[in-house]
């Protein structure tokens, strides 16, 4: 296949790295891990994007997840545009909020207040903050190869040994900051267990991705979300839910009503904002209402629960509760990996590929992938060379082997025959 034309993208990202660090706005958009410079993108539609020398692509990264209706859809952008002719910031209460709120408590009961925020990392830091005002406690529990967003506390790798404090995992994150957090093998209570065993008193939350989407995808079994749902409960900790990938993305609701677990706290995000910059905390009524100006925690935000924003939201989760693409898009996504998996075979080319509903991930390893360590065994250049070969393709998948791979609705059956096509080449 003859390599597709990336002159002007080139051209921009030179330009773009003078003034940009690294030439991007979020360090993942820079192929970093799978070489090449990123192609820079004009505009998408449905299923489609297409860059700046007019290649087109299929789109599974659907901007990290929250294109779950494809881009650029009309009723969306149409109320995006309603909404900023009367105005795009107020900084004063609008009536769209209450109903945005009112519209995700619907679809998440544990969810009784809520608290709006501009992203999924200013959710989880509220969280946080939060959990560890209302239990008094400091320590906080995740999981290695989970991400939650770039708050401090939060960039931390696995200590050595199970229980040891988390050491930094970005410069610039104090000691101090890192050993306020325990992290631990995801899927793994009994290392829990042992934590709980060792600082239970001190853990004022444990924080877990429902469905690991970000060392690529990883489906915990159910006996482990209700481990921590029966330790966190029994040592008086809170357990928070980051569902801002897995919110509104395996049906109207979270992966919370899937495993039948009730979080104290749940974070949202990328769906539920629309693909607009909207994030959202909510959970137990007695715990949100430490929040400011009711209670003792600050938080806040100029643009939180932003008109545009706001609207845009209302009109993604009110498209997907009437037109209920969950059906089409499991059957799409089930198609695909089995599509993926057999040529695979054919080509004699081991990989491991895990899926649940419209999110899934090709790990280049025998597998199995169930945690971190075992993700890390796959071999990121296969990953590299399969993700370039699809790309020159026109299919577009995340730059990085440790994300996950999306539908929208938007995705056609041409769409799952073309990138079949195009997998075949690339195995
Ligand atoms: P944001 O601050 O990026 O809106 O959300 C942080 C976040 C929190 N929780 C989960 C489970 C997340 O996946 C994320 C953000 N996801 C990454 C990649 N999966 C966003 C991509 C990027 O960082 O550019």
């Amino acid at each position: 296949m003859a390599q597709r034309k990336i002159e002007k993208s080139r051209r921009l990202f030179k330009r773009a790295q003078k003034v940009l660090v690294g030439g991007v706005n979020s360090p993942v958009r820079a192929f970093k891990s799978v070489g090449g410079f990123p192609s820079f993108v004009v505009r998408g539609r449905g299923s489609k994007i297409w860059d700046a020398d007019g290649n087109p692509y299929i789109d599974y990264c659907l901007s990290w997840g929250p294109l779950i209706l494809g881009h650029a859809r009309p009723e969306i952008v149409s109320a995006a545009q309603k909404a900023a002719a009367l105005g795009t910031s107020y900084g004063i209460p609008t009536e769209a909020e209450i109903h945005l709120a009112e519209l995700i408590g619907g679809a998440f009961p544990s969810i009784q207040k809520i608290r709006l925020t501009n992203s999924g990392t200013e959710a989880v830091m509220t969280a946080l903050r939060l959990a560890r005002a209302f239990t008094k406690r400091d320590l906080i529990v995740k999981f290695s190869g989970a991400y939650h967003g770039h708050a401090d506390n939060l960039l931390v790798q696995a200590g050595s040994g199970l229980t040891t404090l988390g050491s930094p995992d970005s410069a610039g994150v104090p000691k101090a900051f890192a050993e306020t957090t325990l992290s631990l093998p995801y899927g793994d209570a009994a290392s829990l267990q042992e934590a709980f065993q060792k600082w239970g008193t001190k853990i004022a939350a444990v924080i877990v991705e429902p469905v690991a989407g970000n060392m690529g995808t990883v489906v915990p079994e159910k006996k482990f979300l209700e481990a921590l749902r029966n330790l966190t409960k029994k040592r008086g900790a809170l357990l928070i839910f980051d569902e801002v990938i897995t919110g509104f993305r395996f049906g109207f609701y979270g992966a919370q009503k899937i495993f039948g677990i009730t979080p104290d706290l749940t974070c949202l995000g990328k769906i539920a904002g629309g693909g607009f910059p909207l994030a959202a905390l909510g959970g137990r009524r007695d715990v949100m209402d430490y929040l400011s100006p009711l209670g003792p925690v600050y938080q806040g935000g100029t643009l939180s629960g932003n008109p545009v924003a706001v609207a845009a939201a209302i009109a993604a989760l009110r498209l997907l509760k009437k037109e209920n693409p969950y059906p089409a898009l499991y059957e799409k996504t089930e198609k695909l990996v089995a599509g993926i998996k057999t040529e695979a075979n054919l080509s004699r080319v081991s990989v491991s590929v895990n899926s649940f509903g419209p999110m899934f991930t090709v790990f280049f390893t025998d597998g199995p992938v169930y945690d971190y360590a075992s993700a890390k065994k796959s071999d990121v250049k296969k990953y590299a060379r399969f993700f370039h070969s699809l790309l020159n393709e026109g299919i577009y998948f995340p730059p990085a082997q440790f994300e996950a791979c999306f539908l929208s609705s938007a995705h056609s059956d041409r769409d799952i025959e073309k990138t079949l096509a195009a997998v075949r080449r690339a195995f």
